[in-house]
């Protein structure tokens, strides 16, 4: 992060002195104009993510355009959950549209391609959903807005046994995809962290449908607490499925859970579901609550933590670029690098020094078909 340091504080300068002295009369005369490609899970079994992260970014769009400082202009790629097909649409953005920067992809199995490529590029690239370890690691120009699982997942912990005086669980984990395995990782690391007995761990793929095996096998060894890393999909049928069979302990799962989907699909099996999570859209604060009104009725439902992560997310580009005063790559990453204390509708937003967002997490939990905060 430091050799590329000079490029953003010149452009802060000029930006500064612009303000000052009322601008020449190019920069006056207009916006600094930026193109962003945007690659978002929109169709298939997680299209609901796609859907809230697409929502979130076109509202934030509206409002920056017709700010005027910025003016950005989105490219958006559908990659379908899948590795190739994001990498692709990144080869495209970054190759064919030329784009300043990009938003996504969705999952972090398609971050683990896409954000080698991008760093590669020298494309700034935010994660508005990528919550695996490692993921702005993976190189200077990789950010994320969204709180990593091993933040997240100890504190719904905590959380949960504390409340529960849980102390013997069981572990659930999809063993195909990153974020599930790394949110898997961090359940095992804190439940032996915190001298919790673990009972088993069973295992299971996208797409599967019956999970009688593992959820008998679990059923029997009695524990007081089931920790799931899944995605909304495939979590929602194992939680219906455990309900079936008698099994009413709590869960506790990762981000992949925190969706809207997951009451849609599994019902009153959902009661009892615990997550961590940076976005509670019931908050008392006036910037929370009309960007939920606004959502609300421009899209007829309520965003979910997904929307807002990615309309922050499109805040924070617009941010650097205006930082910036252009839309060269370099000097938009540099400028992504020094924000500090952005005020998003997560909170105030800062990154860390491999480009990690800074931020408390919230707990939740699923009760009578809502999220509702866990006390
Ligand atoms: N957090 C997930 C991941 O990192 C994606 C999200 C949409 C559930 O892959």
């Amino acid at each position: 992060f430091l050799a590329a340091c000079g490029g953003g504080n010149e452009a802060t300068n000029s930006n500064e002195s612009k303000e000052q002295v009322g601008g020449d009369a190019e920069k006056s005369a207009g916006a600094v104009e930026a193109k962003i490609g945007v690659i978002a899970w929109m169709t298939g079994s997680g299209a609901g993510y796609g859907e809230a992260i697409t929502n979130g970014i076109n509202l934030a769009l509206e409002e920056i355009n017709a700010k005027g400082e910025v003016k950005i202009d989105l490219v958006v790629e559908d990659s379908a959950g899948k590795q190739e097909q994001a990498l692709s649409a990144a080869q495209k953005l970054i190759n064919s549209d030329n784009v300043t920067g990009l938003i996504g992809p969705t999952l972090s199995t398609e971050m683990n391609v896409v954000g080698p490529e991008a760093d590669l590029a020298g494309v700034p690239t935010m994660g508005t959903s990528t919550t695996a370890q490692g993921i702005p690691e993976i190189g200077d120009y990789i950010f994320r807005d969204s709180i990593p699982e091993s933040l997240a997942i100890p504190a719904a912990m905590q959380k949960a046994i504390d409340k529960y005086g849980v102390k013997k669980v069981a572990i659930m984990y999809g063993n195909d995809d990153v974020f599930t395995k790394s949110g898997f990782d961090t359940m095992k690391a804190t439940a032996e962290e915190m001298g919790l007995e673990i009972l088993t761990i069973e295992t299971f793929q996208k797409g599967q449908s019956d999970y009688n095996a593992q959820l008998t096998k679990i059923k029997n060894l009695n524990p007081e607490l089931i920790l799931c890393s899944a995605l909304y999909n495939e979590g929602a049928v194992i939680m219906d499925q455990a309900r079936k069979m008698g099994l009413t302990v709590p869960f506790v799962g990762g981000n992949g859970f925190n969706s809207p989907e997951v009451i849609k699909i599994a019902g009153d099996a959902a009661n009892g579901l615990i997550v961590a999570t940076p976005w509670f859209g019931a908050k008392e604060d006036a910037k929370v609550q009309e960007f939920v009104k606004k959502y609300t009725e421009k899209f007829g439902k309520e965003p979910d933590q997904f929307a807002a992560q990615a309309y922050d997310g499109l805040y924070l580009f617009a941010e650097a670029i205006k930082n910036a005063g252009e839309a060269d790559r370099d000097a938009v990453r540099d400028a992504l690098a020094e924000i500090k204390d952005f005020e998003g509708i997560l909170g105030v937003m800062s990154f860390d020094e491999v480009g990690d967002i800074v931020m408390d997490p919230t707990v939740l939990v699923i009760d009578g078909g809502q999220f509702k905060l866990f006390e």
